[in-house]
């Protein structure tokens, strides 16, 4: 396949204003006709029309009524010679959405028809220039079996609908809006709506609808409220409204992604949208709602201003994350509950993204090239691509932010365009700001890869006075970028005396400032220090670097018992942890827990104003995968006996004080997904998990018969899926007979038994009886590689989420890595680029892991009908 680079954009040489599609619904060949009205682009030389197509059985095409003459060149038809003015252009064509098992285009699912256009899935329904840049507005009409397809919905409106003959129906819908084809949406099913109507602050009556098979509807009551809150907050603190009459929300079981924001039709996987107490964990109320969020704040970051071509990408989708996640934290409410949430996403930044960051699928927020553009919905346009949008609100503030975000609106609703925009509307709205000062030089955050280093060095100056800060940067080289020039890195940072007290950093008084690197070095003075300051650098994580201070562990203790940031002390606590791992490794030996560090967690654990969900975070080990990047050369089975030492060493060291904590962790009354409830769930759930695991070294049977009562008797899913994960964890002999009456009773609740199938692929390897475990359940009656979450709840939580139980000596995680992308992928090539992804990082690894990952990488590449996007996958691993 083709490289597609950025720098070869061109306006299309025609648009399409208006089209009007009609769907004869049928799951083994649906009718397709497309009426689109067309005029030529004459900012761009004179060309043939060339139309996207894939996978499409081609009926006839008209243009102003008559044939036309055209060809088919790959997947483009081509028309040489349209007419020069506008005109009709109509293609009728046929599909099979009942064959179509890579869920882009039109499909089925459980009987009903849903489509998913982004990114390139419109062409898989009809001809037409599917790209971003095309905005045209949509009229569609729907036929199809009254009986079996009794709703029928798409973009916008419904304006007409009514009975036709041989038992069929029709609805026929119009948008008002121009947009993309990849916000294009059609749904058509047996299913039923949970409904409510709101008023917006504008006075304005909005219907909304969360659509679900019948049967889940009680289990959509969260999404409901999560829609409605997300309303509220968009229009109070970006004046953002919502401007659909109606806006509707859809579930559906298989499903690519988590959600997809087609205009005013939003259609989610039922993993990121349905929940009740008894099914549903804390974390997944909590990233529903997030989700739900999300979509709906695409409907001005995305719909209203998209993305001019999928370069832009992160435009639409770091914005949007940006804004799912200040949501989530006033959401949370209290400053502790807010830290909570930043804590969260940083650490699923550096779970995920850090590693993309230095591994072979390294590209910038704004990529330069690609061959497949789904393999470029990354953390790394997500969740990297957040952290450049709060680095404009940290250099900017709140308010300017708030300010560069109208004017980005005032400029360019209704339009497709780039990041180069958005930078400059933030800028403006800001001149002389520390962005505005910069702009090109922040840029550079769009163009360079790779996550930055920053190191700090202070010294005090006792006779001055004085101290000084010296923080220098380096960008490591990426592929296919050698050398980098510096970033714009803002600092938010503050200074404690050795007693924790919070030092003024200059004449007015403040203990908190933001320091802008902007250059390879730089060093900045403050005044009127008269000992020895422990420096808090960093605070809330303000920019997506990896930060060496070299602070010792005496400091490390000041910021974590100390510092006003709940970030930085939880941050401290983790470094605390992390260089005792890191030690071990280094020299290896067998790692052992000081008892300074020991106190240290005890005085976290047992603290009296600590919140329960900060404890839990705080004691929560580094992740395998976090240790793995502070490593030139990775040993995955070193690494895992390192943190199973300090974990069995803090589960023994501290046995009372988790029982205390389990013990006064408990909830009286009903379940609310509510942050301290959570909280209190979650650090119940650790100390539970810690007790049976020492009790499984020390042969004591009280914990693990506790964990299997408590198991069955809890009230929630948080309470039962904790318990079940301490028994497996541990290894307990009590796990199997609690994994059978889990499946017993779940069995027909795909969702759960998703949690089932995740919960026995990433239980911390043990003589590889877990990777046994795992490739055995490839085998069970419940498993398919057709449904993508049951595929990933298996797959990729071996894969790429236990690295312990996946890297093995004996290479057998790597030949069934290699079957099953090669199995995925004839069935679904967007799900096998993914599971594709978990040999990214295999040259770092040590041997004998790293040959044998190799070889079964270039195994993959050497077949010769793989997707175009597992080959892009695989050959940049080779590359
Ligand atoms: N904008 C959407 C991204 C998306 C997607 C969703 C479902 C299936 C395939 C997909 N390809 C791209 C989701 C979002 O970021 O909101
Ligand atoms: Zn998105």
């Amino acid at each position: 396949a083709p490289l597609i680079q950025r720098l070869d954009y061109q306006q299309p040489p025609f648009w399409i204003r208006k089209v009007d599609l009609s769907f004869d619904l049928d799951p083994a060949k649906t009718i397709v006709t497309s009426k689109m009205q067309v005029e030529r682009n004459r900012a761009v030389p004179h060309g043939p029309l060339r139309l996207h197509g894939e996978e499409l059985n081609l009926l006839r095409a008209l243009i102003n009524g008559a044939g036309v003459s055209f060809r088919q060149e790959g997947h483009e038809l081509v028309i040489d010679n349209p007419p020069d003015d506008d005109f009709a252009l109509e293609i009728r064509n046929t599909i099979a959405p009942e064959k179509n098992t890579a869920l882009s285009g039109l499909y089925t699912s459980g009987g009903s028809f849903f489509t998913q256009c982004e990114a390139e899935g419109f062409r898989r329904i009809t001809y037409f220039l599917d790209r971003p840049d095309v905005m045209a507005v949509y009229t569609v009409t729907l036929r199809a079996d009254a009986a079996k397809y009794p709703v029928l919905l798409s973009n916008g409106n419904l304006t007409d609908s009514g009975t036709l003959e041989n038992g069929r129906h029709f609805a026929v819908w119009h948008d008002p809006f121009p947009k993309p084809s990849y916000l294009f949406a059609v749904v058509a099913g047996d299913l039923v709506a949970r409904e409510q109507r709101v008023r917006t602050r504008a006075g304005k009556d909005h219907l909304l609808q969360v659509f679900v098979r019948r049967g889940d509807l009680e289990k959509t009551e969260h999404a409901m409220n999560s829609l409605i809150a997300s309303i509220v907050w968009d229009e109070a603190r970006f004046g953002l409204p919502l401007d659909l009459e109606r806006f509707m929300v859809v579930g559906v079981s298989d499903f690519n992604m988590g959600a997809m924001e087609n205009k005013g039709l939003n259609i989610f996987n039922t993993a990121a949208l349905l929940a009740s107490p008894a099914t549903a964990t804390d974390a997944d109320f909590a990233r529903i709602e997030s989700i739900v969020a999300h979509e709906y704040f695409h409907n001005w970051t995305g719909n209203r201003v998209t993305c001019r071509d999928w370069f832009q990408l992160s435009l639409k989708e770091g914005l949007t994350v940006f804004r799912d996640q200040e949501f989530s934290m006033d959401m949370a409410g209290s400053a502790s509950a807010r830290a909570v949430c930043r804590i969260q996403d940083v650490r699923q930044l550096r779970a995920l993204q850090f590693p993309e960051d230095s591994g072979a699928m390294a590209h910038p927020v704004r990529p330069d090239s690609y061959s497949e553009i789904n393999n470029f919905y990354t953390a790394t346009v997500y969740e990297k691509g957040s952290e450049v949008v709060r680095m404009y609100q940290t250099l900017v503030g709140r308010k300017g932010f708030e300010a560069g975000m109208k004017l980005y609106f005032e400029r360019h609703d209704g339009q497709a365009v780039t990041c180069d925009d958005f930078a400059q509307a933030i800028a403006d709205a800001n001149p002389g700001s520390a962005l505005a000062t910069r702009l090109d030089a922040f840029k550079r955050w769009y163009s360079q890869a790779g996550t930055p280093r920053v190191k700090a060095h202070g010294e005090h100056d006792a006779a001055a006075r004085t101290y000084t800060l010296r923080l220098a940067q380096h960008t490591p080289a990426t592929p296919g970028q050698p050398t980098k020039l510096p970033q714009v890195i803002p600092v938010v940072m503050g200074l404690l005396d050795r007693h924790g007290a919070a030092l003024a950093l200059n004449a007015a008084g403040d203990t908190e400032t933001v320091l802008v690197l902007d250059q390879a070095e730089q060093t900045f003075v403050f005044e009127n220090i008269d000992a020895e300051p422990v420096p808090s650098l960093l605070r809330g994580f303000s920019a997506p670097v990896v930060l060496d201070d070299g602070l010792s562990d005496a400091a490390l203790l000041v910021l974590m018992r100390h510092d006003s940031d709940p970030f930085n002390r939880w941050e401290a606590s983790q470094r605390l942890a992390l260089n005792r791992i890191l030690h071990a490794l280094r020299a290896g030996q067998p790692l052992q827990l000081s008892p300074v560090f020991i106190d240290a967690m005890r005085g976290l654990l047992n603290h009296p104003e600590l919140d329960a969900a900060f404890k839990e975070l705080a004691l929560t080990l580094p992740g395998e995968a976090y240790i793995a990047e502070q490593l030139d050369v990775v040993d995955p089975q070193a690494i895992h006996a390192a943190v199973m030492a300090a974990q069995q060493q803090l589960a023994s060291a501290l046995r009372d004080d988790w029982a205390a904590t389990f013990e006064t962790n408990q909830i009286a009354g009903g379940y609310t997904p509510d942050p301290v409830s959570s909280g209190k769930r979650a650090l119940a759930n650790l100390a539970l998990s810690m007790l049976v695991l020492d009790a499984q070294a020390t042969g004591d049977t009280v914990w693990p018969g506790k964990a299997y009562q408590r198991f069955k008797d809890a009230s929630n899913m948080t309470d039962r899926l904790g318990a079940l994960a301490a028994l497996v964890n541990a290894g307990a002999e009590l796990a199997q007979p609690a994994l059978e009456r889990f499946h017993a009773l779940f069995k027909d609740d795909a969702l759960v038994i998703d949690k089932w199938f995740a919960l026995q692929a990433r239980a911390p390897e043990s003589e590889g009886r877990v990777f046994a475990r795992a490739k055995a359940l490839t085998k069970h009656a419940d498993f398919t590689l057709k449904n993508p979450n049951r595929a990933r709840s298996l797959l990729s939580s071996l894969c790429m989420f236990n690295p312990a139980a996946f890297h093995r000596a004996d290479a057998g995680g790597y030949v069934f890595w290699a079957e099953q992308v090669l199995a995925v992928d004839a069935i679904n090539p967007q799900l096998a680029s993914r599971i594709a992804r978990a040999m990214d990082r295999w040259s770092v690894l040590a041997e004998p892991y790293r040959s044998a990952a190799r070889e079964a990488v270039a195994r993959v590449a050497a077949k010769p009908d793989l997707s175009t996007d597992v080959r892009e996958i695989v050959e940049r691993a080779l590359a």
